[in-house]
């Protein structure tokens, strides 16, 4: 393997403030790229400092490894957060923006908006050799509380096959909150369905939610109401069948 870059080891450089989207000052932590590890940064003793950062520069980042930042400490995916995912070894990578989606040769970046990100980060977990290829790690959907992808962020779950029971105290999902949902890099031939009902049942409103083609990474698909049937861009289609009313009522969800 190539040297290091200059005195640096495998380490991500935070900083705090951005000028003009270009260049970054103010170094306000530094956390190592080699091991698996969590960092709530309201704990005292964070080697970086809570709500400042805007943004880093990685240096010697493996193939593989996976960074997330979150507004909330304990890391609720209903607030802010984003994911980056370096597809291969990368001597130097400089985010100057926490609120972008990126899709290159070096990296993958999800943005999950709620309000705002930059100069909010509370949490950043380092996971190296996370990440695979993109055909074994899935995309994610974060479903927000109001039409058109508008409001709050109700919660997000990864692409993954599963069901979520929204009425259960660890669902990450907010109940009967969600009124519409953003797809980001999820598969195609994933079929999402939401329910009224929290058991899945299909005696009470039901749309489901079929991904016809891979949703670019950098181009989220946004799906503004469960209560149409239709197709957006030719990539998602949703099929709903009506009892009475489901937007602002889901309480389940299935992936498969
Ligand atoms: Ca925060
Ligand atoms: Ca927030
Ligand atoms: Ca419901
Ligand atoms: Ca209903």
């Amino acid at each position: 393997m190539d040297k290091d870059v200059g005195n640096h080891g495998k380490e991500f450089v935070f900083f705090k403030r951005c000028i003009g989207n270009v260049i970054l000052i103010k170094k306000c932590g530094t956390l190592s790229a080699n091991t698996k590890n969590e960092y709530n940064l309201k704990d005292k003793n964070s080697p970086v400092s809570n709500d400042d950062v805007v943004g880093f520069k990685a240096y010697n980042i493996a193939a593989g490894t996976v960074i997330r930042m979150y507004d909330d400490s304990q890391g609720s995916t209903q607030d802010d957060w984003c994911e980056i995912i370096f597809k291969k070894d990368c001597k130097r990578v400089r985010i100057t923006d926490l609120e972008q989606q990126v899709d290159n040769d070096k990296i993958r970046m999800l943005y999950f908006r709620d309000d705002n990100l930059n100069g909010k980060v509370s949490r950043i977990e380092i996971n190296p050799g996370a990440y695979t290829s993109p055909d074994d790690y899935p995309g994610y959907l974060a479903f927000y509380s109001k039409n058109d992808c508008e409001g709050g962020l109700s919660g997000c779950v990864n692409s993954s096959a599963a069901t979520y029971n929204c009425t259960k105290d660890d669902s990450p999902i907010k109940n009967d909150d969600a009124r519409s949902l953003v797809l980001y890099a999820v598969q195609a031939d994933i079929n999402i369905v939401v329910y009224d009902n929290s058991s899945e049942s299909t005696s009470d409103d039901y749309c489901t939610i079929s991904v016809l083609e891979d949703v670019p990474a950098n181009e989220p698909c946004g799906i503004p109401t469960f209560e149409k049937n239709q197709t957006y861009e030719d990539i998602v289609k949703t099929d709903y069948e009506e009892n009475n009313g489901l937007d602002g009522k889901v309480s389940s969800i299935s992936i498969s």
